[in-house]
């Protein structure tokens, strides 16, 4: 057997934020500075609107202070209350959202391709009680949005779709925002594009758009007049002016992620039981996550073996979204949340593990890992295939 790989010197996380220059940063907070305006619509918060609306190319943003309190405001702007169908393969923000909002999660199954909700599944979950649909374009998979979009239409459903892994997704060369009523993005630290927290609703609709900026900011649409029970989700001006920086190199990072999962797809396509997803040929990727499958009889190793073995090389890859959202206490309860009613998601959550992934990591740190992970794979496999000493 080969000499196992040196492991890492210093941790190798699953991602790390995109830090622009120090220097590009604090140029923008001079403007910050002198203009003694920290918060509350500021200019930097005005022309990051305009900027993320022009890069994601849709009419109407509305900023955050993150992608969470963006959900719960969209929720209340679209008027979803009752059950709303959603996915158990996600972060848990994606059904607090609903539960906050005073909806009950109805967990749907998801796609064995796309992780994203399967379409049947929404239609047989509809009931009288249904005022909406809660997609995720989870990993940056776009949702079978035309298909949601028809059973929407036909039931006079509304539809949000949770885009916090999706910017930048694009459909057919339309972007991501276009489908929905309305699409929130998470700007978190750990998100490609970031304002260390933040998020934005897209919506089309001017009318919506003003409601939802009154939303954000307790309702007030005036010194003396408040009229809505709004929350305060506004993003400050530190954070739009790191997302202005952030937001002029975000391709170069792209291209260091395309280059990365470049070298994941290349050299995991060898190993037996490892598959890698990936944005079919009209789907242009939002290279936020890079993620592999790992189907513990074709591998010889199951997916949480190789995420514990890779800890002792200092890699630290994360099983996204393992438990379901609806084995969490809070969930576990309701009609919907039985694993046997979502077999596809179920199965996703105990293989899919997300690789280190993030610009600074370089082809040379992708090849590390593959070589770690193929020496793991190949150890377990001479261990299985070993005679049994007794
Ligand atoms: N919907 C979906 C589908 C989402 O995935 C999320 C968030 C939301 C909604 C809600 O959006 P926000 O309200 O957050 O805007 C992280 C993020 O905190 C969370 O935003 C994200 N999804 C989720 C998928 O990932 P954790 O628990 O994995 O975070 P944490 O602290 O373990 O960070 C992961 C790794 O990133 C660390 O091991 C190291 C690295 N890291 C992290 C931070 C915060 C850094 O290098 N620097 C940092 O500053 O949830």
């Amino acid at each position: 057997m080969a000499r196992p790989p040196t492991p890492f010197a210093e941790p190798v996380y699953v991602t790390r934020p995109m830090l622009p220059p120090l220097d590009e940063y604090a140029a923008e907070l001079k403007y910050v500075w002198e203009s003694a305006w920290l918060t509350n619509a500021g200019q930097r918060h005005a022309l990051l609107e305009q900027r993320i609306g022009e890069y994601l190319r849709t009419p109407y943003v509305s900023l955050f202070n993150n992608g969470t309190t963006a959900l719960l405001v969209a929720c209340r702007a679209l008027h979803l209350r009752g059950e709303v169908i959603t996915t158990p393969f996600t972060f848990p923000a994606t059904p607090h959202a609903l539960t906050w909002t005073n909806s009950t999660p109805v967990f749907c199954d998801v796609d064995p391709t796309t992780l994203t909700l399967d379409p049947a599944a929404i239609e047989a979950a509809i009931t009288p009680r249904t005022s909406g649909i809660l997609g995720v374009h989870v990993f940056g998979a776009p949702c079978d949005v035309r298909a949601i979009q028809r059973i929407a239409e036909r039931r006079d459903l509304k539809v949000i779709y949770d885009a916090a892994h999706a910017f930048g997704t694009e459909l057919d060369g339309q972007p991501i925002a276009r489908f929905g009523d309305a699409t929130m993005f998470s700007f978190h630290a750990t998100k490609l594009f970031h304002t260390a927290e933040g998020g934005a609703l897209a919506i089309r609709d001017e009318t919506l758009k003003r409601e939802i900026d009154l939303l954000k900011n307790f309702g007030i649409k005036n010194e003396v007049e408040v009229v809505m029970p709004g929350i305060n989700g506004k993003m400050n001006e530190l954070q739009a002016a790191l997302g202005l920086v952030t937001l002029r190199h975000i391709d170069r990072e792209r291209r260091a992620r395309g280059e990365i999962a470049a070298v994941y797809r290349a050299r995991l396509a060898s190993l037996p039981g490892v598959s890698c997803f990936a944005a079919p040929d009209h789907v242009r990727p939002s290279l936020q996550y890079f993620i592999a499958r790992v189907n513990a009889a074709g591998a010889g190793i199951s997916r949480d073996a190789l995420w514990a073995r890779l800890r002792a090389f200092n890699v630290f890859a994360r099983r996204y979204f393992y438990p379901l959202c609806s084995e969490h206490d809070c969930y576990r309860s309701l009609p919907s949340a039985s694993a046997a009613h979502l077999p596809v998601a179920y199965a996703a959550s105990r293989e899919v593990l997300a690789l280190p992934f993030f610009g600074t990591l370089g082809q040379d740190g992708a090849h590390r890992v593959c070589d770690i992970i193929e020496h793991i794979c190949l150890e377990e496999r001479a261990r299985a295939s070993a005679p049994q000493v007794l």
